[in-house]
């Protein structure tokens, strides 16, 4: 049970002067690798968290040495579009601060780990060089804003596409603090500074939203709080269902936490009307989400507390319109689609497969080095996707023998044919070493165990099924393991939670099959499952919908 008292959090918030707290003084101190205590949450909504090597953490311990700090910079990247001098900057700049890995996110952004605390300000200062910012890409705020990325989707895809921009930037909290911190502004005397949508106490939580344009649901848009569901009608963007209320982190232990996916309730015509509701959707979460409970203050506890119709009705009269009816839609696809494809103008996109996001030069493929002499072509834009991956897109039909080349030079066009389709599908989070919140590994486990599942699935000749695969360290879901066909999420080291019986077009949560499996536990639990579906499953029937038909 939540009890009333606000969480600490929210005095924080009240209090930052704009989000500016002591952020100065904390920075200054040169005694810490670390920020103030009450900076700690501040720093988020300026899109950085402060870890520590856990990989280290005993060690230094003994030796009585503080934690070895640093920070994550995440960028907010709507619909996760970035031109080719930008990823030249993001390479040089991850080289010079950072543990040097791009990590692309499960919402389409990228961000750089292991930055000490003086080096933060030259990152910033020279991502904003090329016009790229980290601004609330944390906090509790509204958060990057994913968009189905693959631009041969539909001929209106850049129309679709926009809205993540518009609606980022009709979000974004108004202070310019972010300006005067880390990029050395004058603080503007004349700049008004109140801000209507956050007020001075922000939201309840972190908001995240979220479009797709079906039948492709790659952004798995029912796990945000809000989804936006393209409707194309005769060629023409008509408008947009509206979904609410998506949300996937749980906790160990504690029943009143819940993954939810969003509810469907109803369609806004044109962009007046829907960047409309779709503000007024956080000024509900805003009023009426917990500010005592952290862990049940997400938009999803909100809605299902009010209930769908009153939430609805509130709606309706914040906007002072109503909603229409939903309208029809069908997603039949999640995962991306790799390799070479061309649009309806005629430009060719290729997705490649990043290994759980990180972009990094590998021992087999020096995939950074590619992507680096790829960009410095200026032929192409890099879109991120929401599985981690990457599209190397708009390439003129002039151009893509170059791009070929030097694919094929580096041997990513051979790897990529060469890895299996489990791997291809899967997602894993950060995790170990950085992730404070981590239980167990992820991004540094997956790849391995996949390589132990792939003989059970040659085995039960399922080599060629692609079964969406996702593992987290923790069950806070940020790989969205409850949206998956298989899903692990870590209870402690090296244990893991079975789910099974998600969809594979994102519309179905699994259920928890068994607990705290080690690997044993995992491969033999799946080799009974995998020999079941092979020997029992009907035509055309996914890993997925067989496990909630016959087992769960
Ligand atoms: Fe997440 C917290 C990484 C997507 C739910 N997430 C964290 C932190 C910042 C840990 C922390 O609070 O100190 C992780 C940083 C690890 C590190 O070292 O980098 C972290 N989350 C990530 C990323 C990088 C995973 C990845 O490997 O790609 C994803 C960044 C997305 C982005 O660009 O913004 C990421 N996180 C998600 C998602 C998936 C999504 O949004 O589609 C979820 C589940 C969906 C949802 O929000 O319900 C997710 N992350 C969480 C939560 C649980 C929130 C809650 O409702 O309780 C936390 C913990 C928290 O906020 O207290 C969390
Ligand atoms: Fe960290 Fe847990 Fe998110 Fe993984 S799921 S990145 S372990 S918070």
């Amino acid at each position: 049970m939540s009890n009333s008292k606000p969480s600490p959090i929210e005095k924080i918030k009240t209090s930052s002067k704009g989000l500016r707290g002591t952020l100065q003084e904390s920075l200054q101190d040169e005694i810490t690798g670390a920020v103030r205590e009450q900076d700690h949450a501040l720093i988020k909504f300026h899109g950085m968290y402060e870890q520590d090597d856990r990989d280290v953490r005993e060690e230094r311990a003994a030796k009585k040495l503080d934690k070895l700090y640093s920070f994550m910079i995440r960028l907010r990247i709507p619909g996760g579009y970035m031109k080719a001098d930008q990823w030249v900057a993001a390479h040089h700049i991850a080289g010079n601060y950072s543990t040097g890995v791009v990590k692309i996110t499960t919402r389409q952004t990228i961000q750089l780990h292991g930055i000490l605390k003086h080096q933060i300000k030259p990152t910033l200062q020279d991502f904003n060089a090329v016009h790229l910012d980290s601004i609330a890409a944390c906090g509790d705020v509204n958060r990057n804003v994913a968009c189905t990325s693959h631009p041969s989707e539909s001929p209106i895809h850049e129309e679709v596409h926009a809205y993540a921009d518009k609606i980022s930037r009709l979000l974004l909290p108004k202070t310019r603090a972010f300006y005067e911190i880390w990029l050395d502004e004058e603080k503007l005397v004349e700049y008004d500074e109140t801000d209507p949508l956050y007020q001075d106490r922000y939201l309840p939580r972190k908001f995240k939203i979220g479009i797709a344009i079906p039948p492709n649901n790659d952004v798995d848009v029912l796990t945000n709080d809000l989804g936006l569901i393209a409707i194309i009608e005769n060629g023409k963007l008509t408008g947009f269902n509206i979904a609410v209320g998506g949300g996937l982190s749980t906790t160990h232990g504690n029943p009143d936490t819940y993954a939810r996916l969003a509810t469907v309730i109803g369609f806004t015509a044109g962009e007046e009307k829907t960047l409309k509701a779709v503000y007024e959707v956080l000024t509900i979460q805003r009023d009426f989400g917990n500010r005592s409970d952290r862990k049940l203050a997400r938009l999803k506890y909100t809605l299902d507390k009010m209930g769908i119709d009153a939430f609805r009705k509130e709606l309706e009269q914040r906007c002072g319109f109503e909603l229409e009816e939903t309208k029809p839609y069908n997603f039949t696809a999640r995962t991306d689609r790799y390799g070479w494809q061309a649009d309806h103008r005629g430009n060719w996109h290729y997705t490649l497969f990043v290994e759980n996001g990180r972009v990094t030069d590998e021992v087999d493929v020096p995939l950074k080095t590619a992507l680096l002499e790829i960009a410095e072509t200026g032929k192409i834009i890099f879109r991120f996707t929401s599985n981690q991956n990457l599209i190397l897109s708009e390439i003129q039909p002039d151009d893509k023998p170059v791009i070929e080349s030097i694919l094929q030079r580096y041997g990513i066009l051979e790897r990529d044919e060469s890895i299996g389709l489990m791997r291809k599908n899967s997602i894993a989070c950060v995790a170990l070493p950085t992730c404070p919140l981590a239980l167990a590994e992820a991004q540094r486990y997956l790849p391995s165990l996949i390589s132990s599942l792939e003989p059970l699935l040659e085995k039960h000749q399922l080599k060629e099924e692609g079964i969406i695969t996702r593992m987290t360290g923790c069950p806070n879901g940020c790989a969205r393991p409850y949206a998956a066909e298989i899903g692990l999420v870590g209870t402690g080291p090296g244990r893991y939670n079975l789910h099974l019986g998600g969809d594979r077009e994102g519309t179905r949560l699994n259920t928890r099959y068994r607990e705290q499996l080690d690997e044993a536990g995992i491969l033999s639990e799946l080799d009974i499952v995998f020999d079941q579906y092979n020997k029992n499953k009907k035509e055309q029937e996914n890993f997925g919908d067989y496990v909630q038909r016959t087992i769960l």
